[in-house]
């Protein structure tokens, strides 16, 4: 798995050693943490290494794959997450997400490897005319982040196509749960107002509070991620989200609750180029991967919250 050291990552790499697996955790540490990992530290079935996916994942993998035998299924988590930082810095975005893929995708083909899984984004569909949104909308990125995620999602598509590589892509919504991090002015919402209401500091909306989301659990997402990496559902591309809609002021309001109501709510300007509603369909996620994501809001904002 490669970012298996991140938010998403590290609770795919839980799921996956409670149940028996042997995982490979590639992560070069920028984002990811040690910390995340610290359950699993010194068991004999994880293996960690240090890499930095846009410079290539043969060399870290060797010595692993020389002990435990060859790599079965490939999770590739690991990207530059931010959208603000790719609009600043394309380069890197295409170099560590669009290369990023390309070698994984190499390496699928050089070792045979089972099944490629990439985790996509709404950012692929750019502003959208229809909501929910369906796969099958036109894909109009508006950032580099989400134009490299679309070029990793036809690289996939042509290494199906061409060199007979199976895969899956997933496309997150807005994801949340314990362990993402709050650090940075474009932390997940979710991640800034739990951990300003836990402090009983105000959490600050950007605009009127009327944006919506689809904001789905990472637990949820975990088990979209473990399917994809399932046989069958080669070339699928699924929306992974709840199919429901919550503005940013319910979100603050509800989080506020939870916490004893101390904080107050406050308004700012909104944030410049903001998308006004996100709401994901979910039929592919239910039909074809066999997932539903059911944790209603509430209950992750309680697991989250700790
Ligand atoms: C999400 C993804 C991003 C990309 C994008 C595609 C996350 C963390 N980011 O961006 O990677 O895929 O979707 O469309 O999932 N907000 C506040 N106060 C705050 C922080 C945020 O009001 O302190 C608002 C913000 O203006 C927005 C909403 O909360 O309306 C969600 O913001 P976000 O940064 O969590 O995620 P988003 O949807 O901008």
């Amino acid at each position: 798995m490669t970012g298996g050291a991140g938010f998403i990552g590290s609770h795919t790499v839980d799921r996956l050693m409670e149940t028996g697996h042997r995982v490979v955790v590639l992560d070069n540490f920028s984002t990811g943490k040690r910390a995340n990992l610290a359950r699993w530290v010194d068991h004999p079935m994880l293996h960690i290494a240090v890499c930095d996916v846009g410079h290539g994942i043969f060399a870290a993998l060797a010595p692993i794959v020389a002990k435990y035998g060859p790599v079965e299924r490939i999770i590739h988590l690991a990207a530059q997450v931010s959208v603000v930082h790719s609009v600043a810095n394309p380069l890197v975005d295409m170099q560590v997400n669009y290369g990023g893929t390309l070698h994984v995708l190499e390496y699928a083909r050089a070792s045979g490897v089972q099944k490629v899984v990439l985790a996509s984004s709404a950012a692929v569909y750019g502003d959208v005319e229809e909501l929910p949104v369906s796969e099958d909308a036109p894909k109009r990125p508006v950032s580099p982040y989400g134009i490299d995620k679309y070029a990793s999602e036809l690289a996939l598509d042509y290494y199906s196509a061409v060199h007979g590589v199976a895969t899956t892509t997933l496309r997150f919504f807005n994801v949340y749960g314990p362990r993402q991090d709050p650090s940075s002015p474009y932390s997940g919402v979710i991640s800034i107002f739990t951990d300003r209401a836990r402090a009983g500091r105000p959490l600050l909306i950007f605009g009127d509070g009327t944006q919506t989301r689809d904001f789905v659990y990472v637990g949820d997402v975990v088990r979209a991620i473990i399917a994809a990496a399932g046989d069958g559902n080669s070339r699928v591309a699924a929306n992974v989200g709840t199919g429901a809609e919550t503005s940013v002021l319910e979100l603050a309001r509800t989080i506020v609750d939870l916490c004893g109501g101390t904080s107050k709510i406050e308004h700012a300007e909104s944030r410049a180029g903001e998308i006004l509603k996100s709401l994901a369909r979910v039929d592919r996620l239910r039909e074809q991967l066999g997932v539903v994501a059911e944790t209603k809001l509430v209950d992750g904002l309680r697991l989250t919250l700790g």
